[in-house]
């Protein structure tokens, strides 16, 4: 028999290519999704049918405790969350509900109904927030954090409740730092995914210019397929321990706008429009990753660097608005 996973946030972008790496590798799959008037299986559409859904929502306590006692699950991959963050400071107690205590309900699940299950909860560079010391710079395991969002003080309580579960009753729980990670499945609000499906649009004649907030900000950006993996590598140590992943790389928005419009031999100069509504009360600067820990007992490296990145994300836009499709996204 093949070990089950139950996996919250399978209509996300992680929860997607998690999914695709567990049935690869003979998972029997659950996926927790929330009910709403549409389905929501975009990213999903291609295995929909290898996976058990589950509804339940990370705000209702009985839901997590049904889909665990359901699933029975080895693993349990906790990816659920409000994720972006200027939406944090618009729906401040929403984020704090699902991605800080959204955390703490699904870890009282799995340990009120399957305390032997192994637990990854999706923790963020977000964490670590405002650098301002050289030595916090590349951020590592013990750099300390000081989130800049209600996004990243959630995070904060998500990682830390994580630790106290495996310090107060020995559950295999282990929290993955991950820096940012793109993808074709990206959602279009993300600067890599509105840069990439931007550029393309201007390409194809369909928009002409692209509304962007701090081009300054820099962030060490790696390919979503990649740190996937590393969740699952997680937990499957001998020991439950806290990781960083990341490339260990940095870019600026300026770069990721120089380099996307150039793959389509566009000059970003005539498009792009910097608009005071994409600022944030306060930015997180400086952001880049040493995944030494993880390199070492993991054996993980990321394989698609900044490059490919951004050439998998422009092509796969191109293709998709070029032919007028709105079906399944691919890549
Ligand atoms: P995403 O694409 O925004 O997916 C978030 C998922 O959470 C969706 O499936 C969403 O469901 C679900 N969700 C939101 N609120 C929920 C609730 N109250 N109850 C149940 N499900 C809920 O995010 P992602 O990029 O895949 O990221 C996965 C996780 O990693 C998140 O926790 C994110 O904060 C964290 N993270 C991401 C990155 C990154 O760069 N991608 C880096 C570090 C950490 P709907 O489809 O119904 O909205
Ligand atoms: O912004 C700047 C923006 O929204 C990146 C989430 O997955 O990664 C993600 O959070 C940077 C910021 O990601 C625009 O100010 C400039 O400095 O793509 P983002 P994020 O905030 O880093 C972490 C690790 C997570 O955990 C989160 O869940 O780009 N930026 N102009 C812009 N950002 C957006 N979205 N839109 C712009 O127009």
């Amino acid at each position: 028999m093949g070990k089950r996973a139950l996996v919250t946030g399978i209509t996300g972008q992680d929860g997607s290519y998690l999914a695709d790496f567990l049935l690869e590798k003979g998972y029997e799959v659950f996926g927790l999704y929330r009910r709403s008037s549409t389905l929501n299986f975009e990213r999903i559409s291609h295995i929909q049918d290898r996976i058990t859904f589950l509804s339940g929502d990370l705000l209702d306590q009985n839901s997590l405790l049904s889909a665990v006692a359901e699933a029975e699950p080895d693993e349990v991959y906790n990816l659920a969350a409000q994720s972006f963050v200027p939406t944090s400071w618009e729906q401040p107690v929403l984020t704090g509900e699902a991605t800080a205590l959204g955390v703490m309900r699904m870890l009282e699940a799995v340990h009120r109904v399957r305390p032997e299950a192994r637990f990854y909860q999706a923790s963020s560079s977000e964490m670590f927030g405002l650098i301002t010391r050289p030595e916090d710079k590349p951020q590592n395991e013990a750099t300390p954090f000081h989130p800049r969002s209600p996004y990243g003080v959630a995070k904060v309580y998500g990682h830390w409740i994580t630790v106290n579960y495996r310090e107060s009753y020995g559950l295999f729980a282990v929290s993955g730092i991950l820096f940012n990670h793109e993808s074709p499945r990206r959602g279009l609000e993300f600067v890599t995914r509105k840069v990439t499906h931007g550029a393309a649009q201007i390409k194809l004649g369909q928009a002409r210019e692209l509304r962007m907030g701090n081009l300054e900000a820099r962030r060490d950006w790696g390919f979503a397929g990649d740190y996937v993996r590393a969740m699952w590598q997680m937990l499957q140590q001998d020991e439950p321990r806290d990781y960083v992943i990341g490339t260990g790389v940095q870019h600026s928005v300026r770069d990721l706008v120089e380099r996307a419009f150039g793959q389509l031999d566009l000059d970003w100069r005539e498009h792009v429009v910097q608009d005071e509504r994409f600022m944030r009360p306060a930015e997180v600067e400086d952001l880049i990753a040493d995944p030494g820990r993880a390199r070492r007992e993991l054996g993980w490296e990321a394989e698609v660097d900044f490059d490919g990145l951004v050439k998998l994300m422009v092509t796969a836009d191109l293709e998709r608005l070029g032919s007028g499709s709105t079906g399944p996204v691919k890549g």
